[in-house]
């Protein structure tokens, strides 16, 4: 019986490594190093809840440590896994103000984090999956440090990008322009290994996604779009299936597996859209784009967006590629 390659990430990294041969083994290790941090989020994530349990007194667990909550301990944890490095020289997340220089006392690199430490954090208390997600620009600044203007790229300038899955099993999802791959992490032994080799999304799904609470505060267009989708689907004939979690990294990655569309649009509440641009639907529009599907705010590209604001936010229609069409035809009032 043929046995399936064993392939832990760190050898899929250096794999994929060698289509670069001007790669100095520096963008490599900073993969590595998040495929770290998260393996140190996803064993506190699993002991969520254990605090009371275990004895916990004040603010201080048995070992001593600070208790806070998972998402400042994930925000922490990434900075602390890539402060140091010489790798990134400057990093932005969604859960501070301001960019993230690198300490003085520390070499900077050609690299620049963006991240969503922990997304969907409101659901933790119910056990329910959430990830942490992450886009990777090159520096384009000249100073030895990097600014602002490293943070602000378009998406169509990221070279890699990524989620962590805290679910049933911790996964992580990553592409660095040549296909989506995922891995699984075995918690005996540590390692992610290589489980969703090159992921593609199918061209169309009969999956919806789409917080339907906020009907009264979409626009005319919108709503037409999700009674038109509640028909029986062309292909199939079946109606299609509404799923949602109301955590982005879990929505995105069962649609990313069987096929759908998610829509998060601007509504009378959120004009602007909900969800962020570099920290959040930057990465996963580099991702489904990588996968096969498309991403559009309705009107534009994703990856075309030019941020000006470090939490800008914007509408996203991410998924099947006939799926996102077909809403945008919508929504541009062509239907
Ligand atoms: P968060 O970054 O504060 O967790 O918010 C982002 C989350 C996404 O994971 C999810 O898709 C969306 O918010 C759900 O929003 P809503 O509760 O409005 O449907
Ligand atoms: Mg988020």
């Amino acid at each position: 019986m043929p046995t399936k390659r064993l392939v832990t990430i760190e050898r899929h990294i250096i794999e994929q490594q060698k289509s670069f041969p001007q790669a100095t083994g520096e963008f490599s290790a900073l993969l590595y190093d998040i495929a770290f941090a998260a393996k140190v989020i996803s064993r506190e994530v699993r002991r969520a809840g254990l605090g009371d349990i275990l004895g916990y007194t004040g603010s201080e667990n048995v070992q001593g440590e600070q208790v806070r909550k998972l998402d400042e301990f994930a925000d922490d944890v990434i900075y602390r896994a890539m402060d140091h490095t010489g790798r990134l020289c400057v990093l932005a997340c969604e859960e501070r103000e301001d960019i993230i220089p690198i300490p003085e006392e520390f070499k900077c690199g050609h690299y620049v984090l963006l991240y969503d430490p922990l997304d969907g954090s409101s659901n933790i208390d119910a056990n329910v999956s959430i990830g942490t997600i992450f886009s990777i620009q090159r520096k384009i600044s000249a100073g030895e440090r990097g600014t602002l203007d490293d943070c602000l790229q378009p998406g169509h300038k990221q070279i890699g990008a990524g989620y962590v899955i805290y679910g049933s099993s911790t996964l992580l999802v990553y592409t660095a322009g040549l296909g989506v791959h995922g891995f699984t992490l075995d918690p005996t032994v540590g390692e992610f290994l290589l489980s969703h080799e090159n992921i593609q999304i199918p061209k169309r799904g009969a999956i919806y996604s789409v917080n339907e609470g906020n009907t009264q505060n979409w626009d005319e267009s919108m709503r037409r779009y999700i009674e038109y989708i509640k028909m029986p689907d062309k292909a199939t004939g079946r109606p299609y299936s509404s799923r949602y979690i109301g955590s982005l990294v879990a929505d995105f990655h069962r649609n990313l597996l069987y096929g759908g569309i998610f829509l998060y649009p601007a509504d009378k509440k959120s004009p602007k859209g909900k969800l962020r641009v570099l920290y959040e639907v930057n990465p996963l529009a580099f991702l489904v784009e990588q996968a096969g599907g498309a991403a559009s705010t309705g009107h534009q590209r994703i990856l075309d967006i030019q941020p000006t604001d470090l939490h800008q936010r914007t509408p996203l229609i991410i998924g099947s590629l006939e799926n996102v069409k077909e809403a945008e035809t919508f929504l541009q009032g062509k239907r």
